[in-house]
């Protein structure tokens, strides 16, 4: 239902985006853009290039008098850093491993590694998290909400927390998402976070980098996003699909995930119990989705972030221009992104969520989007009539 493009280098003028299908009548201006995009540029951890950019969004589409029009919203942001990037450019012929370096100059046949880098790097978040922006506000508008927070960075770990309650789960994740956004290193947990900062700058002492996991929560979901009915449908896929395109991400899991795979059958589900008229889940184990389908409990996905691959310190590698072997070469990059990455998952989030309610609701607006939510079918047992009667296939 969404389409979303961008283009843009990490150190051309500009970054450029369209997003399509966006309903009309969402309010929009530039400010709640730029909001999301200071999120993005702070956190422990950065490198020196934030410091240069103070990313803004001029909105050159969709959006008349404060409101989405239903057009494609087109975004531009500049990049400050580009006028130092006018003149020549040195040559780089080293590739760096976990870089895309290698593989774009054997993809596209490149005589200069700089231009994989050029689009490869992660300067293009920048503008995904803008074209989020609308997307975040239309959940809003229908009571959704998406936050995230990091839970490891390197060996460091929030403590597991207590298994969530139905009854209290959503407030318990509000909250972490607060606390979260108040800490620098993106963490609810004063101690962990307080260990997670020294650990990220030990590793900057050492000159190295390194990499964590973050959590992305919704809550406020109807059940009956996504489906089962064609693989490509289920809203897992999808959001496994949009999580793994973030550079850098290497892991995906939901709910209980890999530590799902050591548990018996029986402790890996999450039961179903009434609570009045009503059948509740706490989505602890399956993280809000079964069958690729959202139950209506809380959405909870994880992403482990590898560290990231430019570092001080030199590594191994071939100088394609000598054909010799010789060491990489720095240049200035983040010592830990994970901090600053949370607005990007949750980004990807909201454009997914987004996407899955336009095609459940349907609608031009989102005046119509809001009447159609209000009468979705809930688990009240009253909207689940069963035949209990035997039946047939009835097939030829
Ligand atoms: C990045 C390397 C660094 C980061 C950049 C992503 O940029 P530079 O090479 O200019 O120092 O700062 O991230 C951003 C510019 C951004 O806006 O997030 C990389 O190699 O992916």
């Amino acid at each position: 239902m969404l389409r979303l493009l961008s283009a843009g280098e990490s150190h051309g003028p500009c970054l450029t985006g369209i997003l399509d299908g966006l309903p009309a009548g969402i309010p929009l201006c530039s400010s709640d853009i730029d909001a999301q995009l200071a999120r993005r540029q702070r956190g422990v951890g950065r490198g020196s290039r934030m410091k240069i950019e103070h990313d803004h969004a001029q909105i050159t589409g969709g959006v008349l008098s404060g409101q989405t029009t239903g057009a494609p919203l087109a975004l531009r942001i500049d990049n400050l850093d580009h006028r130092r990037w006018r003149e020549d450019i040195a040559p780089l012929t080293v590739p760096r491993p976990g870089h895309a370096d290698l593989v774009g100059a054997l993809k596209y046949g490149y005589r200069d590694l700089r231009r994989s880098l050029e689009r490869a790097s992660a300067r293009e978040t920048a503008m995904r998290v803008a074209l989020s922006v609308p997307c975040r506000l239309l959940l809003q508008h229908l009571g959704v909400t998406v936050g995230g927070y990091v839970v490891q960075i390197g060996p460091v770990r929030v403590p597991e927390p207590p298994v969530l309650e139905s009854s209290t789960a959503n407030d318990v994740l509000l909250k972490r998402m607060l606390s979260a956004e108040a800490s620098s290193v993106r963490c609810y947990e004063p101690a962990t976070a307080a260990q997670m900062e020294a650990c990220i700058e030990q590793c900057m002492h050492e000159r190295n980098t390194v990499g964590g996991v973050i959590e992305a929560v919704a809550v406020g979901l109807p059940p009956g996003l996504g489906s089962f009915v064609q693989p490509d449908r289920r809203l897992s896929g999808r959001l496994a699909q949009a999580m793994l395109s973030i550079p850098s991400v290497r892991g995906f899991e939901l709910g209980s995930g890999f530590a799902s795979a050591a548990m018996p059958g029986t402790q890996a589900q999450d039961p179903y119990f009434l609570d009045g008229e009503t059948i509740v889940t706490t989505g602890q184990h399956s993280g809000g989705l079964e069958g690729g389908v959202t139950t209506g409990a809380p959405l909870r996905l994880r992403v482990a972030l590898k560290p990231i691959a430019t570092t001080l310190r030199s590594q191994d590698s071939v100088d394609l221009a000598t054909g010799q072997a010789a060491p990489t070469r720095y240049e200035r990059s983040d010592f830990c992104h994970v901090p600053r990455a949370v607005p990007i998952v949750e980004a990807l989030l909201c454009i997914v969520l987004a996407d899955a309610l336009c095609e459940k609701l349907g609608g031009d607006t989102l005046v119509e989007m809001q009447a159609r939510f209000a009468s979705l079918r809930t688990a009240r047992l009253s909207q689940l009539p069963m035949d209990n009667q035997p039946w047939r296939f009835g097939y030829e």
